[in-house]
């Protein structure tokens, strides 16, 4: 590889996924633009920077770690509600959510991992969680770069 392609190799960014799933994986970002692209408009009220409105397109978060294969034991709806997804960013900031809510059985919500925002692509940057319809920003994370499914820690 020479210096030039050492470089741009280091500008794009890659996600990986991992836990509980039967296929451990990581993603470039053009094999997440190989995914179906959906579109959701946020708006929230940053403590901080007062109210903030942004457009993102991207595949969605159950599409993505649908291609891992998560493993939740028996085919029951309910044993589902014990998983839980954890999100780390490179500057780590950190967010978990629960699958429920992202399950089309439960919350069915359209959680992104947004490849643009306002137009413009976030290639160098990595994927954007995208949680429409919170009131704070702080789960509109960016730089998303590690992705882990896994079981409630409860006995
Ligand atoms: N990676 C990362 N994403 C983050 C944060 C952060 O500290 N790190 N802060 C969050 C907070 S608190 C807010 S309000 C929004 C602000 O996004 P904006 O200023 O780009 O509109 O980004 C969120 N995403
Ligand atoms: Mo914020």
């Amino acid at each position: 590889m020479t210096a030039t392609e050492a470089t741009a190799a280091s500008r794009t960014a890659t996600i990986r996924v991992r836990g509980e799933v039967r296929r451990p994986a990581e993603f470039a970002m053009a094999d997440l633009w190989a995914l179906p692209q959906h579109e959701r408009e946020v708006a929230f009220t940053c403590r901080r920077s007062g109210p903030r409105h942004h457009r993102f397109t991207g595949p969605l978060l159950l599409d993505v770690l649908r291609r891992a294969e998560p493993v939740f034991g028996s085919g029951q709806r309910k044993d589902r509600l014990r998983y839980v997804i954890s999100l780390r960013a490179t500057d780590e900031h950190r967010v978990v959510l629960a699958w429920a809510e992202i399950d089309p059985e439960f919350g069915n919500c359209a959680i992104l991992l947004g490849l643009t925002r306002d137009g413009v692509r976030l290639d160098d940057r990595g994927p954007h969680l995208v949680v429409p319809g919170d009131v704070c920003g702080a789960r509109n994370v960016s730089g998303i770069a590690d992705v882990r499914v896994h079981a409630d820690l409860s006995d």
